[in-house]
């Protein structure tokens, strides 16, 4: 039977990869995804038959533009803009914006297709995109930013509308981004709409929006923990990366009691051995988002350690949330957190871990870790609720908003024990993630009939 799976896996797997040559991290994104489905639809041939995971991996239709500006020395620069629309059969289109040198499409796709059950997960009425474009906003004044995101836009808005598809940040897009891409937005059709999520309170934003991704990521480990009867509370915890995420799962841990060992960026990681505090952490916010600086100058700031060009996983800590990039927890980063004792990864990065690494945390008896989909749910959720205070043209209130977050993250958690129990209190997070965010999107298509 083993064996028979392995076969039907392999089998879809090359059909995938031979429609997408070269896209491997969207090979990546399916595989871990189809791994758990192919065995759960095997006896439903409801699904099976009329191929609901072979449409769910090919987006409804992918948008790529060309992006002209001037930089401030009066240079063209060419870039390539994308948003991938994945699948809308529970909600209009989805999902953030990222701005990185590293954009691509296979790099879209893969964050698009994981949105599409991430988005489900959370219950709430959204469909999966991603969006981006090849654009390093690192070292790039204001102005050519805000450039950047209005060209952008020029093109982006025939795509886009609050009941179409509303995009939102990730890498290298925050508050100041979608503020620009917002003013373009309406300027170009005249209407002021929810059509992006993670604006500024002033101007339709929700309350918690730009804490919700991390707090969300903190409030999922909680839930992994309680549920063995353990605490964040007194635990040592390695943070990587030093953005949107990072920062605010790092500021939801110390609130809980949780010691925060580590924080990075690209270039390096700081170590704190005592534990960062709260105002560490806020200087690091006004260092990122004000200045745009290096995490290099925290340990300067405050005398810690700083290893450059290294990633925090060489640390003993006990809970794990890599908040950077895709795949920077490779099979030996793996190895050497559960060798250092482990106790649980959650992933606020989308798909961080590389497959290898997820072999290794499985393997490791005990280790429980979150997939991406469930744990960095948060940040989506809060844009959702955003979508429905800009319907109802309301502002809720920061503990109304932390509350409704808490309570999806709560229903995530209990689903993936749902579809994920194994032996006694073990849980297989990333099984009962994939099928509980499939099965939502899948009844709906099928109740479309065939297209
Ligand atoms: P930010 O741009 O705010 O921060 C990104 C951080 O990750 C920076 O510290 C950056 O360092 C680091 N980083 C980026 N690329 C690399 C790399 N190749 N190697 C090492 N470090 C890197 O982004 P976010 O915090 O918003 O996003 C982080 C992750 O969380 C992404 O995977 C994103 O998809 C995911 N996510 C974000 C959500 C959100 O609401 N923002 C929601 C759900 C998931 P440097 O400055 O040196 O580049
Ligand atoms: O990966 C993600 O879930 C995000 N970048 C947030 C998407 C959103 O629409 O809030």
């Amino acid at each position: 039977m083993a064996v028979d799976k392995a076969v039907k896996l392999d089998k879809f797997m090359e059909g995938v990869t031979a429609r997408n040559p070269g896209e491997f991290e969207f090979h990546q994104a399916v595989h871990e995804v189809a791994i758990d489905i192919i065995p759960y639809i095997a006896n439903k041939p409801i699904y099976k038959d009329l191929r609901i995971l072979e449409r769910m991996t090919e987006p409804d239709r992918i948008i790529s533009f060309r992006v002209v500006w001037e930089d401030d020395a009066g240079e063209i620069r060419v870039n390539r803009g994308f948003r991938v629309q994945q699948n809308n059969a529970i909600g209009p289109y989805k999902g953030g914006i990222r701005f990185h040198p590293s954009v691509n499409q296979s790099v879209l796709k893969f964050l698009a297709f994981e949105q599409v059950f991430k988005n489900s997960l959370t219950g709430l009425p959204m469909g999966g995109a991603k969006g981006g474009a090849n654009f390093d906003p690192k070292g790039r004044s204001d102005s050519e930013v805000m450039r950047f995101c209005q060209t952008f836009m020029m093109e982006l808005h025939r795509h886009i509308g609050p009941n179409t598809d509303v995009p939102a940040g990730d890498i290298g897009v925050g508050s100041r981004e979608v503020g620009y891409l917002f003013g373009q937005y309406k300027r170009l059709v005249n209407r002021f709409e929810g059509v992006l999520t993670g604006k500024a309170l002033d101007f339709g934003g929700s309350q918690v929006r730009t804490e919700a991704t991390g707090y969300g990521a903190v409030y999922m480990m909680e839930e992994m923990l309680s549920h063995h009867g353990e605490h964040i509370d007194g635990r040592s915890c390695l943070i990587s990366g030093s953005g949107n995420v990072a920062l605010y799962c790092a500021e939801k841990l110390i609130a809980l009691g949780g010691k925060v060992l580590t924080l990075a960026d690209s270039s390096g990681f700081i170590y704190a051995k005592d534990g960062l505090t709260k105002d560490q952490v806020d200087w690091v916010k006004d260092l990122k988002n004000g200045r745009r600086g290096r995490i290099q100058e925290v340990s300067k700031e405050f005398g810690l350690k700083y290893y450059k060009g290294k990633k925090p996983w060489g640390i003993a800590g006990e809970l794990a949330f890599p908040c950077a990039t895709q795949n920077e927890i490779d099979g030996s980063d793996a190895e050497t957190l559960v060798k250092n004792g482990v106790r649980a990864i959650c992933e606020g990065a989308n798909m961080p871990t590389t497959p290898e690494a997820v072999r290794v945390f499985s393997a490791a008896s005990g280790v429980l870790h979150a997939p991406a989909k469930a744990a960095n749910a948060g940040g989506v959720a809060v844009s959702g609720l955003e979508m429905s205070q800009n319907s109802l043209r309301l502002q809720w209130t920061e503990a109304e908003v932390d509350l409704r977050l808490r309570e999806i993250v709560k229903k995530i958690h209990d689903e993936c024990v749902e579809h994920g129990a194994r032996k006694g209190k073990q849980v297989d997070y990333f099984k009962g993630a994939n099928i509980a965010g499939f099965t939502k999107v899948a009844n709906a298509m099928l109740a479309y009939g065939v297209m």
